[in-house]
């Protein structure tokens, strides 16, 4: 098994997942794509892996390629159940699974969208349609509304799903912390993500945020 990773809060996603079940880069290794040129656009094998030419691809042995972060991580899951991060039985994961929808949703969606007609705007428009700055700007303000919703969610729990650690709890982190790496701060009055997110950062899964790439 390979995991063709990149800079980004996807790749980072799967990269704290497998920590976080304890296996190491000795059972899944990592190969780097260097998004910022464009490397995963102009790589022929990369684009066989994943039409989208997007990260992370996880590679089995056989040459199976899964793409999207999320399906990876249940695949991941389905195949090293433990520690248990979507929920032990079927309320629990449609439980997990509901946190996990919204957010990626209600908040990674325009982020990102956000993000890339911004500030990201020089490394995007080259690659992908992006919206004009205005509209940009609009769904920035939309995501971090969001955002304040999910702080209020929150409430003094640092779990959004269950009462533990789950896969809906490592999706909002890391978007945080992606948002963190290109300048963005979490809005006024979430006192409570801040502190999930000073909570969690005590995870040895969330070192790889302190990486260079
Ligand atoms: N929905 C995909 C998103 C993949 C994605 O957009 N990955 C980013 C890195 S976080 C990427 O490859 N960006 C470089 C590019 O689009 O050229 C997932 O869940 O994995």
């Amino acid at each position: 098994m390979k995991l063709h990773s990149s800079l980004g809060p996807n790749p980072r996603l799967v990269r704290m997942f497998l920590i976080e079940k304890g296996i190491g880069e000795d059972q899944v290794p990592r190969v780097h794509y260097d998004i910022v040129t464009g490397e995963n656009r102009s790589n022929d094998d990369l684009t066989d892996k994943n039409p989208l030419q997007t990260l992370p691809v996880f590679e089995l042995d056989d040459g199976t390629c899964l793409t999207e972060s999320w399906p990876i991580c249940e695949f991941i899951e389905e195949n090293h159940p433990e520690p248990n991060l979507f929920g032990n039985t079927s309320v629990e994961r449609a439980e997990v699974r509901k946190w996990a929808r919204l957010f990626d949703q209600e908040v990674v969606v325009p982020m990102t969208m956000g993000f890339r007609a911004t500030g990201g705007r020089p490394m995007f428009e080259p690659r992908m349609a992006v919206v004009s700055q205005e509209a940009g700007a609009e769904l920035s303000a939309m995501s971090d509304e969001k955002w304040r919703w999910f702080d209020q969610a929150l409430g003094e729990r640092n779990h959004i799903a269950l009462d533990r650690f789950t896969f809906a709890d490592l999706i909002i982190f890391c978007f945080a912390n992606f948002g963190f790496t290109v300048g963005w701060k979490l809005p006024e009055g979430t006192d409570n993500l801040e502190r999930f997110i000073a909570t969690h950062n005590q995870r040895d899964s969330a070192g790889i945020w302190q990486q260079a790439e």
